[in-house]
């Protein structure tokens, strides 16, 4: 049977840094400045091929507003990555980072990666994030970071592909685990079944 290549994706990060743009940006190759706040949850599939296989991305956008994000939470379950996002020109959400990713984190476990993007790079003037800032902040926790924006699309795919290759090599490394160990089995049965002692 074919492997069902599907990952589930969170992006997460405070209200109003774009979280739903970038995801639209990189889906259907749109920006809309009067987009709306999100409530809730949604999903949105992005299919890409990785190595000559198809990989389905199930990205989950989440509402930031307080009174979805406990309830959000209960939806964090099964996902293999994070897209964590914060706003260059606002340092509060920057600021913010760690305790979206504690939360997640209690749910899907430490060992997922996590890409964090620092969008609306394209407002230029009004920085409160360095790049240096943050590089620091995602080496330092091992994390990888893309300067981003859903304005004008730069670097946005290359942030999501990059994530999903990460999940996708550990996926591979386990189903080549996974039919090791079943060959192994299989051996040890084929001799059983010879042996007549
Ligand atoms: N200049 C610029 N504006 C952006 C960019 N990305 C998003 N915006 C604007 O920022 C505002 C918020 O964007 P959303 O995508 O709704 O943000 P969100 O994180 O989904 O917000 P919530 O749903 O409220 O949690 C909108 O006015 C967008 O048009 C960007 O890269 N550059
Ligand atoms: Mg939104």
């Amino acid at each position: 049977m074919a492997e069902d290549f599907t990952y589930k994706i969170l992006i997460l990060g405070e209200r109003n840094v774009g979280k739903t743009s970038l995801l639209l940006r990189f889906c259907r190759d749109t920006f809309n400045q009067n987009i709306m706040q999100s409530s809730g949850l949604s999903f949105l599939p992005k299919e890409i091929i990785i190595d000559n296989e198809k990989v389905v991305l199930a990205l989950w956008d989440t509402a930031a507003t307080e009174a979805y994000r406990s309830i959000n939470k209960a939806y964090y379950r099964s996902a293999l990555g994070v897209i964590m996002v914060y706003d260059q020109t606002d340092i509060k959400t920057f600021n913010a980072i760690p305790s979206w990713i504690t939360e997640a984190q209690e749910v899907i476990g430490i060992d997922k990666p996590i890409v964090i993007f620092g969008n609306k790079s394209d407002l230029t003037e009004k920085v409160e994030v360095s790049a240096e800032m943050a590089e620091e902040f995602s080496s330092k926790n091992q994390y990888m970071f893309f300067k981003v924006s859903a304005k004008t699309g730069y670097n946005v795919s290359l942030g999501f592909i990059e994530l999903a290759k990460i999940i996708h090599k550990s996926k591979s490394r386990e189903m080549n685990h996974r039919s090791s160990i079943a060959l192994f089995q299989t051996n040890i049965i084929s001799h059983e079944e010879k042996c007549k002692c």
